[in-house]
């Protein structure tokens, strides 16, 4: 599978959640924008055939290369930004929920939807749209999930898929700031995620992001109660130069934890 394939199937399956992404992505093209994608971002649980360590040989067939890690304490996770092997192409932020973590019985839930999994599944590029590959949760331990990690109660209902794509600021014409790009989104009636203020990072920390709030969905749980719930959100990204005057190719920690924070329901 090439690059170019593996990111129409991600598109595909994200915009199938993410009508707000389609809206924009077409509100943008209509004002004469050629978008390029900034990085999308996959999350994962520590445990079972889908951990970090599974899921990465995927990305390093498709040419990608490991940058540096991340961690996120206060929320339980880690990460690893990776490079694509051409400038223009997504880079790719990949994090998991450290389980152990949890309580133990947190911790049960999650290991009976991981035992779910076919080992094999996770030796294709399709793992990474494949979505919720166990029974949908009870409502109960969605609630047992969400009072701990708000990370592991969306994973738990969402599954593996691009959980965002980004728009590269720096290739737009009309819009030279993360913040007008906010009102164009604002403009058209969608919600932005405010957590550590609208715009996160500085020129000085040579990334500035902002986001949408993930749109929402109504979802069946296990037990037939169907509760509205939070699917997937938008970045928009801009990057500027190092000293050597080549452009930041990484992630900024402090700025990720509030982007994280983009599936709050509340
Ligand atoms: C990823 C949040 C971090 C970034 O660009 O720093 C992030 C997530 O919500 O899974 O996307
Ligand atoms: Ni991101």
């Amino acid at each position: 599978m090439t690059i170019d394939e593996f990111f129409q199937h991600l598109w595909h399956d994200y915009t199938a959640m993410t009508p707000q992404a389609k809206r924009i992505h077409d509100a943008l093209i209509e004002d004469g924008e050629t978008i390029v994608n900034d990085h999308v971002a996959f999350r994962t649980f520590d445990r079972g055939p889908i951990t970090l360590a599974a899921l990465e040989p995927q990305l390093l067939a498709l040419g990608y290369t490991p940058l540096e890690p991340y961690d996120f304490e206060a929320k339980y996770l880690r990460a690893w930004g990776y490079l694509p092997p051409q400038q223009d192409q997504p880079r790719v932020f990949l994090s998991e929920l450290k389980c152990d973590e949890l309580s133990l019985e947190s911790q049960a839930v999650i290991d009976r939807l991981v035992a779910q999994i076919d080992p094999d599944s996770v030796n294709t590029p399709e793992i990474l749209w494949s979505g919720r590959l166990w029974e949908a949760p009870t409502f109960d331990e969605y609630r047992l999930l969400m009072g701990e990690s708000e990370y592991a109660a969306w994973l738990s209902i969402i599954g593996l898929r691009a959980n965002h794509f980004t728009i590269s600021v720096n290739h737009l014409t009309h819009y030279d700031t993360v913040e007008k790009l906010l009102e164009k989104v604002e403009s058209l009636g969608l919600k932005i995620n405010e957590s550590g203020g609208r715009v996160k990072g500085s020129p000085e920390a040579l990334l500035e992001q902002g986001s949408t709030l993930a749109d929402r969905q109504p979802f069946t749980f296990a037990d037939g109660q169907v509760e509205e719930i939070a699917t997937c959100y938008y970045e928009f990204a801009k990057r500027y130069p190092k000293a050597d005057g080549t452009l930041f190719q990484g992630f900024v920690a402090a700025s990720a934890d509030k982007i994280f924070d983009s599936t709050k329901m509340s």
